[in-house]
């Protein structure tokens, strides 16, 4: 068994998994990738945007604290993440965790909820994207109209950019993995270049105070802001759906989640931190809050460059929510829960490519014609409970299979998983009620899907 220390020493590791077959993935991804992966699929909309509304009208200054409970909360999540992604593996994720630690309903009940978590994340963040490149064409003069640029519900026909990145990115995870991979690190090298140049240029026009006062919302502003700014930090989960093509799993996915995590959480802490240093929070409620606080101390060209790294940082968040997307689906389908046309490796690419283009057609219908660009709690509910679930499949596995858990174990046990399930039920409990609402009519849909289909085919029951 490996302890945290001896995990970042290990060099040779016996892998989980047989080599590919025509029916498996490719196995090219290594730590680094999967660092950059998480980082690709964390820093987004909830730094680029989020950071200013919480800011605004939650939080205040202390919207650094809302982060670091947030952190905090996906920290634990992570470690019990590692442990159940090294030690049971499979590109279903915390589906797969579930299946192995709590029997297929519960199983299937979060893998229905993380199809929900990705979807949505891509579908999104697709709108968030398409404003931010709509907004940067108006600034060079090439305006797009009305009709292509939104949806029916805001005076358009359709969101025509949301729906191409989407397709784009259709293109870019059929061809192959480690192409998408590649793509996605020079897309992570851009958006932390424009984040250090933002954090180089507004570490000069701190004024302390503007951080006075500093939580003017008070506990209960900063708790609901730490369960709106939690989006921020989803993403390092998508990793764990990497197992199957990750050169050493056991090794390489406790890095790449744990790493891209706090990696994370050390730069949303510096940007909260100068955001709210550099503009009064009363002015950060603003769709693009980081630019904009650029603007406001004169720095157009560097303003320009953050909207740059904003539509870099969204597309890799798209690129890696989409991949465990399709993952998640891949893995539900083989177990006989979806129909077997999910689970289809093309024999050239090893991509399920059918998956790919079904989920991407579906994606991009959503963000072109729906206003769904308010789903963000929608997601963080979801991902809250997968994140709990987690927690408490580290406990059930040890308790149940100890033997199948010796990759990999997260210290102090079982202070941390017990610790991460009180911390996600805290922050889903400062969710808005209307978002259980939703949640709960996307888990029923999903329940009765399953007494009516899947049970009778899976192939545990047969
Ligand atoms: N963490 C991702 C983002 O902030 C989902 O966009």
């Amino acid at each position: 068994m490996m302890t945290l220390k001896e995990l970042f020493r290990t060099k040779s590791i016996q892998d989980m998994e047989e080599p590919p077959s025509g029916k498996s993935l490719r196995r090219c991804l290594h730590a680094f990738d999967l660092v950059l992966l998480g980082i690709g699929a964390i820093i987004g909309a909830g730094v680029f945007v989020l950071t200013g509304v919480v800011a605004a009208t939650k939080a205040g200054p202390a919207v650094v604290i809302s982060y670091l409970l947030a952190g905090f909360a996906s920290a634990l999540a992570a470690l019990a993440y590692a442990e159940l992604a090294a030690n049971i593996g499979g590109c279903g994720s915390a589906y797969t965790y579930a299946y192995v630690g709590f029997g297929e309903l519960i199983a299937w009940i979060i893998g229905w909820d993380l199809l929900l978590e990705y979807g949505m994340s891509v579908s999104t963040v697709a709108i968030g994207w398409s404003g931010y490149v709509i907004n940067g064409l108006q600034a060079v003069g090439l305006g797009l109209p009305n009709a292509i640029a939104h949806n029916p519900f805001a005076g358009g026909i359709i969101n025509l950019p949301a729906v191409l990145i989407i397709l784009i990115l259709t293109a870019l995870l059929s061809i192959g993995v480690k192409q998408s991979a590649r793509f996605n690190s020079i897309i992570v090298l851009v958006k932390l270049a424009v984040i250090c140049l933002f954090v180089v240029v507004a570490a000069f026009y701190v004024q302390v105070k503007n951080w006075q006062p500093f939580a003017p919302f008070g506990w209960d502003g900063i708790v609901r802001g730490a369960a709106l700014v939690f989006f921020a930090y989803i993403g390092f989960d998508a990793v764990s759906t990497t197992a199957e093509e990750a050169v050493k799993p056991a090794r390489d996915l406790p890095i790449g989640i744990l790493f891209s995590v706090v990696i994370c959480g050390f730069v949303y802490l510096i940007v909260a931190g100068l955001v709210t240093g550099i503009v009064p929070y009363t002015e950060l409620n603003v769709a693009s809050p980081i630019a904009h606080a650029l603007l406001v101390i004169g720095h157009n060209v560097a303003a320009g460059f953050i909207a740059l790294g904003a539509i870099a940082g969204l597309t890799s968040v798209m690129l890696v929510m989409y991949y465990g997307l399709t993952r998640v689906f891949l893995a539900m389908s083989r177990d006989h829960l979806l129909p077997p046309v999910f689970s289809r490796i093309h024999p050239t690419t090893l991509t399920p490519v059918t998956v790919i283009i079904y989920s991407g057609i579906v994606m991009a219908i959503i963000a072109g014609l729906t206003p769904i660009n308010e789903a963000v709690e929608l997601v963080n509910i979801g991902t809250l409970l997968a994140f709990i679930l987690v927690c408490a499949g580290v406990i059930v596995l040890r308790w149940k299979r100890p033997e199948l858990t010796t990759k990999f174990r997260l210290p102090f046990y079982p202070i941390l998983p017990l610790l991460g399930i009180i911390f996600c039920l805290y922050l889903m409990f400062h969710l808005p009620l209307v978002t259980w609402g939703r949640f709960a009519i996307w888990l029923l849909i999903g329940i009765a899907i399953y007494f009516f289909y899947s049970r009778n085919r899976s192939l545990l029951q047969r």
